[in-house]
């Protein structure tokens, strides 16, 4: 016998990053259809022409500056999207991105608490944003929206060792969360899927979804002589502080994505329980000995 699929409106809270007195931005009731895991169906149907066009602009826009900037893995994969001129449907893009390295997409109506998020990437489900921004905001949104999501984590997710470090992160993510260091492996998260660069035999480039999706960023993170650039070290980078309203002032860097991977095999309890007697670091501080030249 099919029962109904549970939602549970009551359990499904909105959340935003940063102050919170900031109202958020999705919709999370949708009249009950957002589920207890806050996939939602992405109701293509409701864009309007308008929505569909700030889409286009955004990526001819990302796609024209990625060369020389972005990395191979991003580069090579972009095309599998599949759609340029308009906001895709998840499941065309789940049809390849399945076959590739056996992820999906889902849809949410935004930011979502901690525990789901990391629980959807253990079982190799991306959460993506299902709304898009005003045109007022082309070039500037804090939240994640479909473009952010979509163009900036998706073709990474074509990569296996990435999309394997992904769902590392989600696994790992549940138990940080039980042992209470969620934020500190959120900072991990932050200055690797969202801004991680990538030490390539022709350069730095970068693989992070918060740079690639930017317009300024990207320069900014892979060329400028400001931001500091440090190897990745798993403590120094939980001890990070981030902000969320400015490029970044430090961002890390990896060798490959199996180092990445590698990097996060090992039980991270004793890593926590060092990050205990260790203060945060302010970003853009650096500590005694380091360069920021990476
Ligand atoms: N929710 N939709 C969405 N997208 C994110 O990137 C996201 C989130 N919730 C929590 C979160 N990221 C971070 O706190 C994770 O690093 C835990
Ligand atoms: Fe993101």
């Amino acid at each position: 016998m099919d029962t109904p699929a549970a939602a549970a409106p009551a359990a499904v809270t909105p959340v935003v990053y940063g102050a919170s007195d900031r109202p958020p931005r999705g919709d999370y009731s949708r009249g009950g259809v957002v589920q207890a895991d806050y996939t939602c169906p992405q109701d293509w149907a409701s864009y309007t022409a308008a929505d569909h066009d700030t889409y286009k602009r955004l990526y001819e826009r990302q796609a024209a500056q990625l060369p020389g900037l972005a990395c191979d893995a991003f580069i090579n994969a972009l095309p599998l999207l599949g759609v340029k001129d308009r906001i895709p449907r998840f499941e065309e893009i789940n049809e390849r991105l399945h076959r590739a390295t056996g992820w999906e997409i889902v849809a949410v109506p935004g930011l979502i608490p901690e525990l789901p998020f990391f629980t959807l990437l253990a079982n190799r489900k991306f959460p993506v944003t299902d709304w898009i921004r005003k045109p007022e905001e082309f070039n500037y949104i804090v939240e994640p929206d479909v473009f952010h999501d979509l163009f900036g984590h998706v073709p990474m997710l074509f990569d296996p060792a990435f999309a394997d470090y992904v769902q590392r992160y989600g696994q790992g993510g549940i138990k940080a969360h039980e042992l209470g260091a969620g934020e500190k492996l959120a900072r991990l998260y932050w200055y690797t899927v969202e801004f991680g660069l990538i030490r390539q035999p022709d350069g730095l480039r970068a693989y992070g979804a918060g740079i690639l999706s930017s317009v300024g960023e990207l320069q900014h993170a892979v060329c400028s002589n400001e931001p500091h650039r440090l190897p990745l070290d798993l403590l120094r980078t939980m001890r990070t502080l981030y902000k969320i309203d400015t490029y970044q002032a430090n961002y890390f860097v990896i060798e490959s994505f199996a180092q990445l991977f590698d990097l996060t095999a090992p039980d991270f309890t004793p890593l926590y329980r060092a990050l205990e007697v260790e203060s945060d670091i302010p970003a853009g501080v650096l500590l005694p000995g380091e360069t920021g030249k990476a």
